[in-house]
C-alpha cells in the first residue's frame, strides 16, 4: 500500500471488449471518488503514437509520451486514479494499489469484437490473446501478484458483481489508510 496516498489508484487491464470502458465509466459514477484516466482519450488528445499499424488499423502508442500525459496525475498524493489499458507492463509499479484484469469467455468476446468491426487478422490475434490469457501473465509478472486480481466480464450480472467488488475494494482501502 502507497504511504502517501489517501485513495488507491487502481490499473483494470484485459484484452480489447472484455469490458474496461464500461467498469470504469460505471466506477467514475459509482464511487465519486475515482478519477477515470481513459488511456485511449489521452493518447489521442495528446497525440501520443509513434505510428499506424495498417494490418490492424489502428495508432501504435508512444508509451513514453503517454506516461509523460499522466505522470503528474499518477503520482500526486491524493490518489484515486482509474488506468485503463490493453497492456500494463510498461507503467511504473508503483503508481497502481491494485491491478484488476477483466476475463472474456472466447465466444462472447468474439461477438463483441466482430461487432466491433474486427475481422481477420486484428480480430484471430485478440481472441488468441485472451485464451492464451496474456494480460493476466503480464499483470502477474509485471506487479506483485498479491495485488492483481482477475475479475470474470461475461455478463451484466457480473459486471455488477465487479463493480460492487472494486467499490468495496476502495473504501476498505480508504478506511485502512487512515
Ligand atoms: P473494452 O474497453 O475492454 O474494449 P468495452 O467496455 O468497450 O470493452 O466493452 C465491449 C462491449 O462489451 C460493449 O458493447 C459493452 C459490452 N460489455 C462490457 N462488459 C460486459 C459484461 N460484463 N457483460 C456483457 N456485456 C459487456
Amino acid at each position: 500500500m502507497s504511504s502517501r496516498r489517501k485513495i488507491p489508484n487502481i490499473l483494470v487491464t484485459g484484452t480489447p471488449g472484455t469490458g474496461k470502458s464500461t467498469l470504469c465509466s460505471e466506477l467514475e459514477t459509482r464511487t465519486m471518488c475515482l478519477e477515470w484516466i481513459n488511456v485511449g482519450e489521452v493518447a489521442k488528445q495528446n497525440k501520443c503514437f509513434e505510428s499506424f499499424d495498417d494490418q490492424y488499423k489502428c495508432h501504435v502508442l508512444d508509451e513514453e509520451k503517454l506516461m509523460d500525459e499522466i505522470q503528474d496525475k499518477m503520482d500526486d498524493e491524493i490518489g484515486g486514479k482509474m488506468v485503463d489499458y490493453h497492456g500494463c507492463d510498461f507503467f511504473p509499479q508503483r503508481w497502481f494499489d491494485a491491478v484488476f484484469v477483466l476475463r472474456t469467455d472466447t465466444k462472447l468476446l468474439h461477438d463483441r469484437l466482430t461487432g466491433r468491426g474486427y475481422e481477420g487478422k486484428k480480430l484471430e490475434d485478440n481472441l488468441q490473446c485472451e485464451i492464451f490469457q496474456i494480460l493476466l501473465d503480464e499483470a502477474r509478472s509485471a506487479y506483485d501478484e498479491k495485488i492483481v486480481h482477475e475479475l470474470i466480464s461475461d455478463s451484466p450480472e457480473q459486471l455488477e458483481d465487479n463493480l460492487e467488488k472494486i467499490s468495496k475494494w476502495v473504501e476498505e482501502w480508504k478506511n485502512a489508510s487512515q
